[in-house]
């Protein structure tokens, strides 16, 4: 068990970000047994800002039987930018796709939502268990879907990638990103351990990061503030690490 503390910045920033940043948690409380988690020194609260505009970072991470790494971000760029970053890595002998979910928010709304169960086996196919349980969801139609860059490769069938034109269209995805995570940590309490894939599952996680590290515009936002070697080693050592 650990303690959960208030977050200031969380109060701060779009209503979205700050629902889902509070049920994320709530969920992981619910079904799992969280654990805390060593993040490096210096990257757990970060500031920044190196071209005026102030850039802050909060990180919360914890760990679990079957979760190398449950990272939630929550960063604001002046009063310009809200985002939150979240990202579910099973250890390397759990046979799990990767969750994932982006939110990135300005004064005139949310301009990209983003969820996905990320397959990491070597087919890129998710297991039958999470097709069935994602596919039995009842269809939303969402008015203004997004298209996803070439380095989303990594993403599955089911990833949901909008823009959210209303707030009924928020609440939509807020419930559709928590439903994601409930299938999730319901079928990941219900597998057991594997060594067998190990190799597989590590290679498939690498690539994964190896992708989600292309997101030029997640590095020009860090640059801005932070400059570009601590950009790379935010990015690949906090955003987007690989055992
Ligand atoms: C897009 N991510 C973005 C955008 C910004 C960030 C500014 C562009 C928004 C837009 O096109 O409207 C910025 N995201 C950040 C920053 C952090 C962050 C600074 O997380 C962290 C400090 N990105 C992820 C995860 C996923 C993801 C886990 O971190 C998916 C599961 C996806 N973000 C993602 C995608 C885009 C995006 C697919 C659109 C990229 C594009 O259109 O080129």
């Amino acid at each position: 068990m650990v303690a959960i503390f208030k977050s200031s910045l969380r109060e701060r920033q779009h209503q979205l970000i700050q629902q889902l940043a509070n049920s994320i948690e709530e969920q992981w409380i619910r079904y799992l047994d969280l654990s805390p988690y060593q993040i490096p020194d210096d990257l757990g609260y970060v500031e920044g800002n190196l071209e005026e505009e102030k850039l802050i970072i909060e990180n919360r991470c914890y760990q679990t039987t079957q979760f190398r790494k449950l990272h939630l971000e929550l960063a604001q760029v002046g009063n310009r930018l809200d985002i939150l970053h979240c990202v579910m890595f099973p250890r390397s002998n759990y046979n799990l796709p990767i969750f994932g979910v982006d939110l990135v928010g300005s004064p005139a709304g949310i301009g990209a939502a983003i969820v996905d169960l990320s397959p990491v086996n070597r087919d890129r196919i998710l297991d039958p268990i999470y097709t069935k349980a994602l596919t039995n969801l009842p269809p939303i139609d969402f008015a203004r879907p997004r298209t996803l860059p070439p380095w989303g490769n990594i993403f599955s069938k089911f990833c949901l990638f909008i823009q959210p034109q209303n707030n009924l269209e928020e609440k939509l995805f807020l419930q559709r990103v928590l439903q994601y995570l409930a299938i999730h940590c319901n079928t990941a309490l219900a597998t057991r351990p594997s060594i067998m894939l190990e190799a597989q599952i590590l290679a498939g996680q690498r690539y994964y990061c190896q992708q989600q590290q292309q997101n030029d515009k997640t590095r020009r936002v860090l640059e801005k503030s932070l400059g570009k070697p601590w950009t790379d080693r935010y990015v690949t050592q906090m955003l987007f690490d690989c055992p």
